[in-house]
């Protein structure tokens, strides 16, 4: 008999009003159900909203600097958990357990980071117009936030949106992807177990019709979301309706140039991580490989030895170097984006095919997979696949590298392997995307920057170091005037 999971409201472990439920599985064997969880309604977003709600009246009163002391101990405790949170992260999600412990500690990282912030969340003073006034500016919580996020990172991309939420003020109901609820409960536990006061921070679980209700709540006045470019639009549209502010992180094609002068092991090892680590499975995951034409040839031999080496299987098993996609739809999408490549005249020179060996077949395995002749026109280099497949593109130089880099409809992650320091200043210039990585694959941001691209991959904020308070904050602008008498300001002083 599966485990039972609950949604989390108000500091306390319910069932869903409607009763329905679904269930999750290990991608890694199908078998293997890790429980079933509320498919939530409109009528427990709002139970938990209200929560929400209530909750923020008391929790924005508290000193910024207290709230911080509840986030570090969220810190400490996921440091203390964290092996044992990274297995049941892998056991829902896939990827190996090496990469799950990164994911807890992203989280750690941000905890610590948003606890330190709130003695800082710097406001600004400015010289008034007029004599005997004052011009201040602070930052103030918006109130309740709605969190709904994917799968890949379970731990970490959450954290990224709701620790620096909870440290502005504000409160929050969050909704993690049905690929990954099980986290989503075990972040909820670490939270109460930190401190956090009942109603702060909810979880309910389910698919679109909960997070459409949670765009649509009218008592949650920001939605914070990672997903698709599809659903972000939508949530783009509804929320903006409303007046809702919108942080939106999609899609990405993100590319890695290669250039004749550079370390070809260090762009080897690269490529490698980038596009195969997380099974492909990450925003900023390494989907194109551009070429320098004089290395083509050599540099593909090189890497399909090197990538038909990494030893495939699940993730809680020692040894996997790449874990399984997360679920069959995936797999298919997967194999129809093979088949594509295929049809317009790509040649696959690794994998292409699902992997379905002895264990292998019990669970959702691609084998990694190169295709080379790409052409920027192909849907191949142009849309996300999220899995395991790796496009190559040949360019005659820099600039027309850099060309093809920018021909696509997203701008997340990118990187560039060289050794000219001119030509690595240029590309940081004229590449559009986010984030540029110089000799460093596009994968791996580090949690106290900036994060997030231009483009289709999103709407202009960036989650991650001190930018994210831009998300969860109002300016509340004050100006203060001593001087006893009415000064009319653009019309006294001039
Ligand atoms: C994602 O794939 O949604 O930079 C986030 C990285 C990770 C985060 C990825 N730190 O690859």
């Amino acid at each position: 008999m599966a485990e039972s999971f609950r949604n989390f409201i108000n500091g306390r472990w319910v069932d869903s009003q409607q009763g329905q439920t679904f269930q999750n599985q290990n991608p890694a064997n199908l078998d293997d159900v890790i429980g079933s969880f509320p498919l939530s309604t409109e009528a427990d977003v709002a139970a938990a909203a209200e929560a929400a709600a209530q909750a923020y009246k008391t929790w924005r009163m508290i000193p910024a600097p207290k709230r911080g002391d509840i986030l570090r101990r969220a810190g400490d405790i996921l440091a203390e958990r964290k092996d044992e949170l990274a297995r049941a992260m892998t056991r829902e999600m896939g990827k190996p357990v090496f990469e799950t412990k990164g994911d807890v500690q992203e989280a750690i990282d941000t905890a610590y980071y948003s606890a330190t912030e709130t003695r800082r969340l710097f406001g600004y003073n400015t010289p008034s117009e007029l004599p005997d006034k004052m011009n201040l500016s602070f930052r103030m919580p918006v109130g309740v936030c709605g969190i709904i996020t994917a799968w890949n990172f379970p731990m970490a991309v959450p954290s990224w949106k709701i620790f620096p939420a909870l440290a502005c003020g504000n409160t929050v109901v969050y909704k993690p992807s049905e690929d990954a609820p099980h986290s989503g409960n075990l972040l909820a536990e670490v939270l109460a177990e930190a401190g956090l006061p009942a109603g702060v921070f909810n979880v309910v679980h389910g698919a679109a019709q909960c997070g459409a209700a949670i765009v649509e709540h009218p008592l949650i006045k920001v939605i914070g979301f990672t997903g698709s470019t599809q659903v972000g639009a939508e949530i783009a549209s509804r929320a903006g309706a409303m007046n809702k502010k919108v942080s939106l992180e999609m899609g990405g094609k993100n590319a890695q140039i290669v250039m004749p002068d550079a370390d070809l092991d260090l762009a080897l090892d690269g490529v490698v991580w980038g596009a195969f680590g997380t099974t492909g499975q990450r925003c900023t995951a390494t989907s194109r490989l551009i070429l320098h034409e004089a290395i083509y040839d050599d540099f593909i031999n090189r890497l399909i030895t090197r990538a038909a080496k990494l030893r495939l299987g699940p993730g809680l098993e020692e040894g996997t170097d790449v874990g399984p996609v997360i679920n069959q739809k995936q797999l298919r999408r997967v194999q129809e984006y093979t088949a594509i490549g295929r049809e317009e005249g790509a040649l696959c020179v690794l994998g292409g095919d699902r992997a379905d060996e002895g264990q292998l077949g019990r669970g959702c395995f691609f084998h990694p997979t190169i295709f080379i002749n790409v052409d920027r026109n192909m849907r191949i280099a142009r849309e996300e696949i999220f899995g395991p497949v790796l496009s190559v593109l040949k360019a005659r130089d820099l600039t027309d590298a850099i060309e093809i880099l920018n021909d696509t409809p997203y701008g997340l992650s990118s990187s560039l392997y060289t050794s000219n320091v001119n030509d690595a200043f240029r590309a940081v210039r004229d590449i559009e995307a986010g984030i540029t990585y110089i000799n460093v694959p596009t994968i791996g941001a580090e949690a106290h920057m900036p994060f997030g691209g231009v483009k289709g991959t999103g709407n202009g904020h960036r989650e991650g170091g001190w930018t994210v308070f831009d998300i969860f904050t109002e300016w509340k602008t004050v100006y203060i005037d001593y001087s006893g008498s009415l000064q009319r300001a653009q019309i006294d002083n001039y």
